[in-house]
């Protein structure tokens, strides 16, 4: 039996001298070291062996049992050390490279102004309300004061999709399904700010597709000084401290009494220069108190509730805020300019 033992050492060491790769060590392993393996069989034929030879034999199978486990392990340890030197080799980084190049991308200037009048007006308490591009007839006109046979709604071609459908030619009817959505409460303070379409030749002051915000109070007792005094703090928000605004009157449908909104030039501070076109003004906002036909359609009564309206458009404020001479720059894409906005 010890003789057996030696051979079984013998042709184990051979094998694992030979052993290539980590399976070809597992699979030695179960061979010599498992349940099923020779020495556990030669263990297992001790039985038969005398009270005094059983302890030798014991001991001479528990050191080749040890030798081979001995070599197993070293070879192991051998093969993760080569492997780990092949990976670190090859995961070497060449710190000499040149770096690849992150582009990274801005917000939108028009984006950026539309957010500005936003945190303006959220910071005097108003919520900013959406709605749909294409809209119903009865939104863009019929409720804002302007039946189908008014001649304003000449001012205004639009794009049609069906007879009842157009593409909205001004955010105002989103003001229009907030009214009826509140089903009369008071107060109503929303901007809504969108993407509207006119039937325009585009050129470098007009756009087929444009930006507004416009704006809506209702509430008892609202009066033209509360418009007054809000544009005022939005105007100083916007383009600084010291600029002052003016109302010319004007006609709106929607609104009665209607006022144009200029501000002080904020280029020459009022003594007149080529932005202002030498007047010292600027034409900013358009505004007036809300009607009181278009109170009416949308649920308020107009012998208990008034309120005040504006609009303005965010391409035109841009433009006077950054010197853009062409309104089509915002929508052409072209990264020369728009990356001269970039914030980060
Ligand atoms: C409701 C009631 C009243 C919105 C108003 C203007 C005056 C106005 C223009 C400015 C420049 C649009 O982008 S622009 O061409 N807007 O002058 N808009 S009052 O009045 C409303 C709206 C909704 C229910």
């Amino acid at each position: 039996m010890k003789e057996r033992l030696n051979e079984l050492k013998q042709i184990a060491l051979g094998e694992l001298e030979a052993a290539i790769g980590s399976q070809r060590l597992s699979e030695l392993r179960v061979k010599y070291l498992g349940k099923k393996g020779p020495l556990t069989e030669i263990l297992r034929g001790m039985g038969t062996l005398s009270a005094e030879e059983r302890p030798l034999i014991g001991q001479v199978a528990n050191e080749v049992r040890q030798v081979i486990e001995e070599v197993l392990d070293a070879k192991q340890a051998e093969l993760k050390r080569e492997e780990t030197n092949k990976r670190l080799e090859s995961e070497t980084i060449d710190v000499t490279l040149t770096g690849r190049h992150a582009s990274i991308g801005a917000v939108h200037p028009l984006t950026q102004t539309i957010q500005e009048i936003e945190d303006i007006f959220v910071g005097m308490g108003y919520t900013v309300e959406e709605g749909p591009e294409v809209e119903q007839d009865y939104y863009n006109f019929e409720a804002l004061n302007l039946p189908k046979d008014h001649p304003a709604r000449d001012m205004q071609d639009s794009f049609y999709v069906t007879e009842e459908m157009l593409l909205r030619t001004h955010t105002s009817p989103v003001q229009v399904r907030t009214m009826e959505r509140r089903k009369g409460e008071v107060p109503v303070k929303i901007i809504c700010p969108g993407k509207v379409y006119r039937r325009d030749e585009d050129d470098a002051t007009h756009s087929h597709q444009f930006m507004q915000v416009e704006g809506l109070v209702i509430d008892k007792g609202i009066r033209m000084s509360d418009l007054k005094g809000t544009l005022l703090q939005f105007a100083r928000e916007m383009f600084g401290g010291d600029v002052n605004i003016r109302l010319r009157p004007s006609f709106f449908p929607f609104t009665e009494p209607s006022a144009e909104v200029d501000i002080s030039c904020m280029m020459c501070g009022g003594s007149g220069c080529r932005t202002c076109k030498g007047s010292g003004w600027i034409e900013i906002l358009g505004s007036g108190m809300v009607h009181p036909n278009v109170l009416r359609a949308g649920g308020y009564d107009p012998e208990v509730y008034s309120g005040f309206a504006f609009g303005m458009g965010p391409e035109r404020i841009a433009m006077l805020k950054y010197g853009v001479d062409d309104i089509r720059h915002f929508y052409t894409n072209d990264l020369r300019f728009l990356g001269q906005f970039n914030r980060i």
